[in-house]
């Protein structure tokens, strides 16, 4: 007899958020740092970033995530004490924004910090392999994004293999989702993400995108960030900023393929071509409406 499939969450739990899984959820990006690679500089102050992020809640996005260290392929690690001092006054500032703030760090002091100042999800690049991060989310009630890379972003392009590129970052995150359920993070709180352009070639990211549905069988909402990245100018021949129409194509194909959030810069853009797919494809009780659950 063959064991029964993992019931699937019809929601994620973000600290005090309940938020439908119903339809593909937005995750804005507001990255806080001179160098990310298609908006690196745009939002260094915090005037600039709070606006920034409030503009991306009134064009409709479900989550913001702020990070204060680019992981664009060749970067530089950031020391704690300037990833704080560029992330923790936006997180301050947004803290009563209406929606739920994640923060995109792989450093356990920063996780405590953002938490006890109100971020309900932590988008670790590291999957929690850190212990002390692992504990962080554990003690808390936030939800996670546990997500694949091979190698560390300063060398991680430079030859990435893999036998079986598919079976091994599911292996990967079904190995990360346990350790996260022996350390008490229930699965209504997990995310998994394949790590599109972290350490993966052109033909690795592609087949990842194409087989996604082998990671949604794992049980836990998959996140797809591919807005902007380096896959689609290899395909467009176009540079960061100017691939927005690519990155819409790319995320209704991850949201086809069962990717329940999309990380995003361009949230209207994504937002527009979201709605009209899954009114078109919904052909029960479709209202044309794209009506996210923000429960507090
Ligand atoms: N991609 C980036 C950063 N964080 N987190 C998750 N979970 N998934 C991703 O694909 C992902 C991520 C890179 O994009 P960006 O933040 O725009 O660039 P940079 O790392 O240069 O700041």
């Amino acid at each position: 007899m063959s064991a029964r499939p993992a019931p699937r969450p019809l929601y994620l739990q973000c600290g005090s958020y309940r938020l439908s899984l119903d339809r593909p959820l937005i995750m804005g990006v507001v990255n806080v740092t001179p160098d990310s690679f298609s908006d690196g500089g745009l939002y260094t102050d915090l005037q600039t970033a709070v606006a920034h992020a409030r503009a991306l809640i009134d064009e409709g996005a479900d989550i913001l995530d702020i990070g204060g260290e680019s992981t664009r392929p060749g970067a530089e690690p950031v020391s704690l004490e300037e990833e704080r001092r560029r992330v923790m006054p936006v997180l301050e500032a947004l803290a009563q924004c209406g929606r739920p703030i994640s923060v995109d760090t792989r450093k356990p002091e920063l996780m405590q910090e953002a938490i006890a100042t109100g971020a309900s999800l932590v988008n670790d690049i590291d999957a929690l392999e850190n212990p002390a991060a692992l504990s962080a989310v554990a003690r808390a009630s936030v939800a996670v994004c546990l997500m694949h890379k091979q190698g560390d972003p300063r060398t991680m392009q430079q030859n990435p293999q893999y036998a079986d590129v598919v079976a091994e970052v599911r292996d990967y995150l079904k190995s990360r989702i346990e350790a996260a359920f022996r350390a008490g993070i229930e699965r209504d709180r997990i995310i998994i993400d394949p790590g599109f352009g972290f350490g993966k070639t052109q033909e690795h990211n592609i087949a990842l995108l194409r087989q996604l549905p082998e990671l949604t069988g794992l049980g836990v909402p998959v996140l797809a960030g591919l807005s902007r990245k380096a896959l689609l100018g290899r395909i467009t021949g176009r540079e960061p900023r100017d691939r927005v129409y690519a990155s819409i194509a790319a995320a209704l194909f991850a949201a086809e393929r069962g990717a329940r959030i999309l990380r995003v810069h361009d949230v209207t853009e994504t937002r527009d071509a979201l709605s009209v797919w899954w009114a078109l494809r919904d052909t029960i009780g479709a209202s044309g409406e794209n009506t996210a659950g923000h429960e507090r």
